[in-house]
């Protein structure tokens, strides 16, 4: 797949950097074929070039706005080596073979930054110059695409130790940056186009302009198929918080895809209620019970079909979405009763794997977090090991911490939800605030499981625990102060496990 360069068609508008690629390729007799001003600037190097207009037998017309358009430039970029009608083509209308293409595009984007007129900034959409790194691109399997001035040293490298040739990842690489250089340009130009925010809607397929975003005098717009994870049955269009709380109530759900009958209740993207009981209206019922106050307005999901037993529990509760995988019909008819609540059927479907959120003028993109807690990353680090229903506690509590704003501190027994300390700036407070919830909803602690989202880096947070009835504690562990909080459990008879594995959700 080695290839030797012999010919290249050159066409930059900035010049700079071009002289060492000229001379290089020069030296190694490859034919150099080139626009305008590039050929006038190779010509003054003292190198031979071929004008363009002696391949094309035109010159360059319309002020330039037509120089490369041609057959014999594109046949000469896009023919199929290995194509017997290619190459008989390539014979038959003299077209000569171009191995590799370096382009520079008129600066479009510096062009509308420096306030030049609309007209002078229409002039700057290279079109020629796009079409010929778009074709190189696509003709990697025989040629060579350098389409930045940033790549000009990697290709330089490349050149220089293959003794002028080129392998096919090497091109594919080029093809590769060449159409990102194409994509970017092509967005910046649709960008400056673009000055109604509702074409949005038009130019991206899947886009979809919300009523609002987050508060009604902001402009919303959700990108994705919402269609590919969910049928819409009933009920008012989607807000852009609604979205935020039915994603994070998806990515809960899906943590209990494998265990009993299991509902939760979300609000502002935080569980405040969810239980796994022997039916899905036990579930609702005591995901309900862990903060019936939080659930007025919230987002509910189970990962269990709705019979009409749940449906009438359900529909006493304001609520605005309900998300389940199937509905029996008559459970169906009852929550329908009202008229704006969303009912949403989700599919089977995978979630994306990596997560995307604006940063400063950018934007940040990480993995999912997708390791689950289970028993066996459990290390016992007290002398004193949970009971097997304290195990199957802090696995539950542990799942719900997970997907629960930082600094989080879960409190659960028996498959339950009891409080939570969400989004605290400290630990200790989450702590407090969960102590506070759990006493103003009644229930009682004692005998109950702690998980944290992250290390205890004093024993503070167990002191708090214990002494609230915490029996069983589930941490990453990691601090080097963690044997303070160990020492505090093994004098007061609370077990401790690691999990090695920090859940932090900001
Ligand atoms: O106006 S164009 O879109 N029409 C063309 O056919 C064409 N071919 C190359 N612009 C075209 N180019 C661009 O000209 C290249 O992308 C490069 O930016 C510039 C090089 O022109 P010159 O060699 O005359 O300086």
């Amino acid at each position: 797949t080695a290839k030797t360069i012999s010919s290249a068609l050159i066409s930059v508008f900035s010049k700079d950097g071009l002289e060492p690629i000229v001379k290089k390729l020069h030296e190694q007799g490859v034919t150099l074929y080139s626009t305008g001003g590039t050929e006038t600037f190779i010509k003054d190097l003292g190198i031979p070039v071929v004008p363009v207009e002696d391949v094309t037998s035109y010159p360059s017309i319309l002020g330039g706005r037509v120089k490369t358009l041609h057959p014999k430039v594109f046949g000469g970029i896009l023919n199929r080596q290995d194509h017997e009608g290619d190459v008989q083509q390539m014979a038959e209308y003299n077209i000569p073979q171009i191995d590799l293409v370096i382009v520079d595009l008129y600066p479009f984007e510096k062009t509308v930054a420096s306030g030049a007129s609309e007209a002078d900034i229409i002039e700057k959409i290279d079109i020629g110059g796009i079409s010929l790194i778009r074709a190189a691109a696509k003709n990697f399997k025989d040629t060579v695409i350098v389409a930045s001035v940033d790549d000009y040293a990697l290709f330089l490298e490349t050149f220089t130790n293959n003794n002028g040739a080129t392998t096919l990842e090497e091109r594919k690489l080029f093809a590769t940056k060449a159409f990102h250089v194409s994509s970017h340009y092509d967005t910046a130009i649709f960008n400056y186009f673009n000055t109604d925010d509702t074409f949005y809607k038009e130019s991206v397929g899947s886009g979809q302009v919300l009523r609002y975003g987050e508060n009604p005098h902001q402009k919303g717009f959700f990108f994705g198929d919402f269609d590919k994870i969910f049928s819409k049955v009933h009920g008012k269009e989607l807000s852009y918080n609604n979205l935020l709380d039915v994603d994070a109530a998806v990515n809960l759900i899906a943590e209990f895809k494998n265990d009993g009958p299991t509902f939760a209740i979300l609000k502002h993207n935080n569980a405040c209620g969810i239980a796994t009981r022997n039916t899905v209206k036990e579930a609702y019922l005591d995901a309900l019970a862990a903060d019936p106050t939080s659930a007025f307005g919230g987002v509910l999901i189970t990962n269990t079909k709705i019979d009409k037993a749940a449906a009438e529990e359900i529909t006493k509760l304001f609520c605005e979405v309900v998300i389940a995988p199937a509905y029996d019909g008559d459970a169906l008819a009852i929550i329908e009763e009202k008229k704006n609540r969303i009912i949403l059927i989700q599919h089977e479907t995978e979630l994306p794997l990596k997560q995307v959120r604006t940063c400063l003028n950018g934007l940040l993109v990480q993995d999912k977090d997708n390791i689950t807690d289970s028993k066996e990353h459990f290390t016992t680090a007290t002398i004193t090991a949970p009971t097997e229903q304290e195990v199957n506690d802090l696995v539950f509590a542990s799942k719900v911490c997970k997907h629960t704003k930082s600094n989080t501190i879960v409190f659960a027994k028996d498959g339950q939800l009891l409080a939570s300390g969400t989004g605290e700036t400290s630990r200790v407070d989450a702590l407090r605030h969960a102590v506070e919830k759990a006493a103003a909803n009644n229930f009682s602690l004692a005998g109950a499981v702690m998980a944290s989202d992250a290390f205890f880096p004093f024993p503070d947070c167990v002191e708090l625990a214990k002494n609230a009835g915490i029996t069983s504690v589930i941490q990453p562990g990691g601090s080097i102060k963690d044997q303070l909080s160990i020492d505090y459990c093994n004098e007061n008879g609370v077990s401790m496990v690691f999990t090695g594995t920090r859940h932090f959700k900001h």
